[in-house]
Formats: structure tokens, sequence, C-alpha cells
């Protein structure tokens, strides 16, 4: 049974960004008080072309923060009921999203890199990979 986490529990998370006070770049960081949850996952999508779609699932317990880290690109997020479009593209800020949440993201820039805290490590069980599947689960 899912969580009933809807579009208004995605929010966006930003992490601590240090500018070089020399003009030699920016540092952030990811400590546990950060993040909703203890990170049990960390992984990363790249060699995305730019006309490429990824997620297009919903996850049962899973809750995860996405990052931007290089480039930008479209989450669309879905809740059964309502749906939102959000755009990343820094990489200090991450998107929240809790389990039992539809997702696709599409519209990758060139070169970018979507890295991903996750509650629990990968299990194909924990997916909805079939749309109809995750509405009836609602
Ligand atoms: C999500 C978006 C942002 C693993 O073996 N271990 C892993 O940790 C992951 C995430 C995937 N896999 C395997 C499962 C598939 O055979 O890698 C293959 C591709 O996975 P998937 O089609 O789920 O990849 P995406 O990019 O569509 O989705 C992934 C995450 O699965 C998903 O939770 O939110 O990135």
């Amino acid at each position: 049974m899912m969580n009933k986490y809807s579009i208004n529990d995605v929010r966006e998370i930003t992490i601590p960004k240090i500018v070089s006070p020399e003009n030699m770049g920016s540092l952030s960081f990811i400590e546990k008080d950060i993040i909703p949850f203890s990170i049990k996952r960390v992984y990363y999508l790249y060699d995305v072309p730019i006309n490429g779609e990824r997620g297009g699932h919903a996850h049962k317990n899973l809750s995860q923060v996405l990052f931007a880290l290089n480039g930008s690109f479209e989450i669309i997020i879905d809740d059964g009921n309502n749906k939102k479009t959000i755009f990343l593209n820094s990489p200090n800020i991450g998107l929240f999203i809790p389990s039992g949440i539809w997702r696709e993201m599409k519209k990758f820039s060139k070169n970018s890199i979507c890295m991903v805290v996750a509650s629990d490590i990968y299990k194909e069980s924990d997916y909805y990979r079939n749309y109809k599947d995750f509405i009836n689960s609602k």
C-alpha cells in the first residue's frame, strides 16, 4: 500500500553553495540533516541524448531527491489527480519526490547529469512501471 502523497508534497531542497572568494568555482555538499530521509543509495543518469526520456514510473515506498548536477532537464510529476512540470538546472537545488508520484523526465540538455539520492537500495518490486497499475493502486 502506497503512502498517499500528492504533487504538493514535492518540493525543492536547496543545499549549501560555497563560492570561492578567489573565483575558483563553487562547492556544494549534502549532509544527512538536509535530506528528509537517510540516504541508502546514490546513482546518476548521464549520456542522455537531448531527445531522451527517462522515468515513466512511480515508487511504492521510495523517496528520492534529484539534482541537475550539470545541465538541465524537465520532470513531469503526477499524483493521479494533478500534474506539474518542474525544470531543474542548478547543482545546489534538488527536487524531493516522495513515494507514490509518477515521474517522467524529458528535455535533457547536452551533457546533463542527474544525480539522485534515494531512501533505499534498488528494488524492482518497489516500482509501478505501468501507469494503469499506478492509478489502480490509488
Ligand atoms: C527515477 C529516475 C530519476 C539498477 O540496477 N539500479 C538502480 O539503482 C537503478 C535506479 C536502476 N537500475 C537498473 C534498472 C533498469 O534495468 O537500471 C536500469 C534502468 O533503470 P530505470 O529504467 O528505472 O531508469 P530511469 O532513468 O528511467 O529511472 C531512474 C530510477 O529508476 C527512478 O527511480 O526516479 O531514475
